[in-house]
């Protein structure tokens, strides 16, 4: 895997506190404690990669082509792009669909992220509805298709990825094409030049390295955009049950969660003494309500506080206190809901390909004598 090896020496440069994950293409997480920042610092930030990472030649200007269902097909350095357009910064989670993957079992096919698939930015760019609409979006166009030139590795014939949005989100204000990542051009593991955020949606639907939008008249269908890829059963399948392909949906807004980013697993606190929990919860469109955070693995709640977020794309800190009493296990547990009542599951829920895990996350450790 010769393309592998010529990246990895940059990432674990870039990006040295990673967990990287043995995969033919470059995949990494941070753990848990990195995320404590309300803006996710781009050298703890996570990469995932379904194919190789393309040159990115410096000095030679990167086009996007809109073409399609338009009524004028254009071709956009990315400098005209800049030019052209009202610059927009907007803060927002980008999550894997997989992340949290590892907890599900039986296992299912796919990398097996722990919990640090997700991060939250800054992103700079153009609204991608200014860019589409200076092309003229046709009546017909009711999906987006998006293009990069990045290559499966096992076949390199193929597209590693060629995911779409349904056009009400690409004309959504908070869509953008982005070129900064934290008030910093955007860094090509995160697909500089050209990237598009999604804010809400999986991780999957934020194409890196963007060369082309091509508007469709119908759903789009590339690369792992069909059969069982970044979709849901639309009601609950048995692990072994055969699969009907036909009855899946494609993921959209990603669900209400939480993330303990303090204690870590295996925290001791002394006995009488004061254990802090914190961490950052958000969802996909439905806005957050609030957190509840257990001690006990979930019998006693207390309602943390939560802080204010920037933008409502962004995760939102949440913090509680527990005086502990005597020494014992303790399991810190975190439980998000948003303000249409979804809250996070305490069991998980199992679906084929291991997307969307939003179960409650549990933390466990000890009250120690001293
Ligand atoms: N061109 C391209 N864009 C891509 C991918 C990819 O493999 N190729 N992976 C997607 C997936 S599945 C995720 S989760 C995010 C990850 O973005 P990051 O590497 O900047 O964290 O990029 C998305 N955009
Ligand atoms: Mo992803």
């Amino acid at each position: 895997m010769p393309r592998r090896l010529t990246e990895l020496p940059l990432l674990r440069r870039l990006k040295p506190g990673l967990h990287v994950h043995d995969d033919e293409a470059l995949n990494a997480e941070p753990a848990l404690d990195l995320l404590a920042d309300p803006i996710t610092p781009v050298d703890v930030f996570f990469i995932r990669n379904n194919g190789d990472v393309p040159e990115v030649e410096a000095g030679r200007d990167w086009t996007l082509t809109i073409d399609g269902e338009v009524e004028r097909p254009t071709v956009w350095t990315t400098a005209a792009l800049r030019d052209s357009f009202e610059t927009v910064t907007v803060t927002a989670v980008l999550e894997c669909a997989g992340n949290g993957r590892s907890q599900f079992s039986p296992a299912t096919d796919g990398l097996p992220w722990r919990l640090g698939a997700v991060g939250c930015a800054r992103w700079t760019g153009v609204r991608m509805k200014d860019v589409l609409d200076h092309a003229g979006v046709r009546d017909a166009a009711v999906y987006t298709g998006h293009y990069a030139p990045d290559r499966l590795i096992a076949d390199p014939a193929r597209p590693a990825l060629s995911r779409g949005l349904p056009i009400a989100k690409a004309l959504a204000p908070e869509t953008l094409i982005a070129f900064a990542m934290n008030g910093e051009p955007l860094p090509r593991l995160h697909g500089g030049p050209l990237r598009i955020v999604a804010p809400g949606f999986p991780g999957s639907a934020w194409q890196k390295w963007l060369d082309r939008i091509a508007l469709r008249a119908c759903e789009h269908d590339g690369e792992k955009m069909r059969g069982t890829n970044y979709r849901l059963p639309l009601r609950p399948v048995l692990p072994g049950e055969p699969l009907d392909e036909s009855r899946f949906t494609v993921i959209t807004d990603m669900p209400v969660k939480s993330l303990i980013t303090t204690p870590a697993h295996g925290f001791t606190v002394p006995a009488g003494g004061i254990l802090g929990v914190s961490g950052f919860a958000w969802s996909g469109a439905v806005p957050l309500e609030g957190v509840r955070v257990s001690r006990d693995g979930g019998v006693n709640w207390q309602e943390a506080a939560l802080e204010e977020g920037e933008g409502p794309f962004a995760w939102r800190r949440f913090s509680a206190e527990f005086a502990i009493g005597s020494a014992g296990p303790l399991v810190v547990v975190a439980q998000a809901r948003d303000v249409e009542g979804n809250v996070q599951p305490l069991e998980i829920a199992w679906n084929p390909r291991g997307y969307c895990n939003n179960q409650a996350q549990r933390v466990s450790g000890a009250a120690r004598a001293d």
